[in-house]
């Protein structure tokens, strides 16, 4: 059945519900001599390369591959646009290992055609810290689809990421494979339905017209939170101590520190937006909210091109209700012109998913762990981690 994933060190499905087996990681490091030191074999015609992500040149050659080749719904409607700027950020977060951002070109022409990448990341299962890779953007050009280049892929970063002496990994797909953690929904909250309809991404209501329908997602201009404001660089130990306590009630979740927290969670213009709220009265940061920007291609409409999408990233409520504070998001998202501001039902976000009018979405997320076995698999509210 899995060809490739039964050879690798993850929960198998045949061991689903065996509760011998210790939680932790499946097999021991090896030592760094141990390890491949020469890259995997491709075929003949093509050749590995490290994507300096520095450069204008590289990160324009990326940003091509995925705009044409990445991730789509089931109906091959709308395709992921990860922007230049996004893939940077998303890439070089701290302590980032240049290594990890794997090109594959064909020798003749220079042409890219596949990738994948790792970013370090120190992730939190039950109560131990561990040195993970963050494992995303694998991408295979759909001519040289089901090839098995994939699998080749996936061990040459994981090779690379065991030279740094790192021995687990963190995923996501649209897919199954051996085994998910957690299997979560994508849930949508229309800013501007007429453009959602138009395009296809939402139907029309049953009994429902459009002036309807447009009345129903309608959202004041301004913030109703006192105090809610942008973030700025001086909340960032503020905004730490607030996430870092948030995030230890879920069994897996990052652990993240003042420079993650600069890094992944300080706005950064058309890639990653957080707001605070400052309390008017002791000038204390009491909560704060953060999406980032992920626009997708609409494949084959006359009338549009893109679909500006917003995803609910990190949030923290201590005083103002969640409720009012993601309404407060949506408020901002839709005078930044996003069509739809989506979600997952991780964290507490079920507690507000259906009050503010976000409605089931027809994909899901299935979070993997590599080479780490929990005993239980996990319902979406104990997950405590957005990957990007
Ligand atoms: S998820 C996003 C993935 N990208 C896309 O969906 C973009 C559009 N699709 C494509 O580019 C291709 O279809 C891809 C597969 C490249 C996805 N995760 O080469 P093949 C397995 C894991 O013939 P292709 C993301 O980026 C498949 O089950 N495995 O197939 C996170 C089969 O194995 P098996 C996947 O369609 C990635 C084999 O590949 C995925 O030409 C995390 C078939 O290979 C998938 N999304 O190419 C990667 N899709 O026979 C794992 C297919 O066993 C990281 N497959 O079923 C693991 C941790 C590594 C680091 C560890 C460090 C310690
Ligand atoms: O965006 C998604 N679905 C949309 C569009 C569906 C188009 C037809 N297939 C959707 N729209 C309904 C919205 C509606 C708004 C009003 C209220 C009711 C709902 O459902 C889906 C998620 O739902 N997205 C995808 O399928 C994209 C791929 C998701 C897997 C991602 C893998 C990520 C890789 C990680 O590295």
């Amino acid at each position: 059945r899995h060809a490739f994933w039964e050879t690798q060190p993850v929960g198998q499905f045949r061991d689903i519900g065996d509760t011998s087996f210790p939680e932790g990681p499946i097999e021991p490091p090896t030592p760094l001599s141990a390890v491949k030191q020469e890259p995997y074999n491709l075929p003949a015609l093509y050749e590995w390369i490290t994507c300096d992500m520095d450069t204008e040149e590289m990160c324009t050659e990326v940003y091509i591959l995925l705009m044409n080749n990445y991730v789509e719904d089931d109906e091959n409607m709308f395709r992921f646009n990860y922007s230049k700027e996004f893939l940077q950020w998303a890439l070089r977060p701290p302590g980032y290992f240049k290594s990890w951002h794997i090109g594959v070109r064909v020798k003749s022409s220079k042409k890219l055609v596949a990738f994948i990448t790792g970013v370090p990341a120190r992730i939190r299962v039950h109560g131990d810290i561990v040195s993970m890779a963050e494992v995303n953007f694998l991408c295979v050009h759909k001519k040289l689809r089901s090839k098995r280049l994939a699998p080749v892929l996936i061990k040459e970063v994981t090779r690379r990421i065991h030279l740094e002496n790192i021995w687990q990994a963190a995923y996501t797909a649209g897919i199954v494979i051996p085994t998910p953690i957690a299997t979560c929904q994508y849930w949508h909250r229309s800013l501007n339905p007429k453009k959602l309809i138009d395009v296809g991404f939402s139907r029309l209501g049953a009994r429902m017209t459009m002036s309807r329908t447009i009345k129903l997602y309608k959202l004041p201009d301004s913030t109703i939170t006192p105090g809610f404001r942008k973030m700025e660089l001086r909340d960032v130990p503020a905004v730490t101590r607030l996430i870092r306590g948030y995030l230890s009630r879920f069994v897996v979740a990052p652990d993240f520190d003042e420079n993650d927290v600069e890094h992944w969670i300080l706005p950064t213009q058309n890639v990653v937006d957080s707001y605070v709220v400052e309390s008017p009265e002791v000038h204390e940061i009491t909560d704060f909210c953060s999406f980032y920007t992920l626009p997708s291609t609409i494949l084959g409409n006359p009338n549009y091109k893109t679909l500006k999408a917003a995803y609910s990233y990190y949030t923290v409520a201590t005083k103002t209700p969640l409720i009012q504070l993601m309404n407060d998001a949506l408020i901002v998202a839709r005078r930044e012109e996003y069509d739809v501001f989506n979600a997952l039902d991780v964290m507490e976000n079920e507690s507000f998913l259906k009050e503010l009018k976000f409605g089931p979405g027809d994909g899901k997320l299935h979070y993997y762990l590599y080479n780490y076995r929990l005993r239980h698999p996990m319902k979406p509210s104990e997950l405590g981690l957005v990957l990007l």
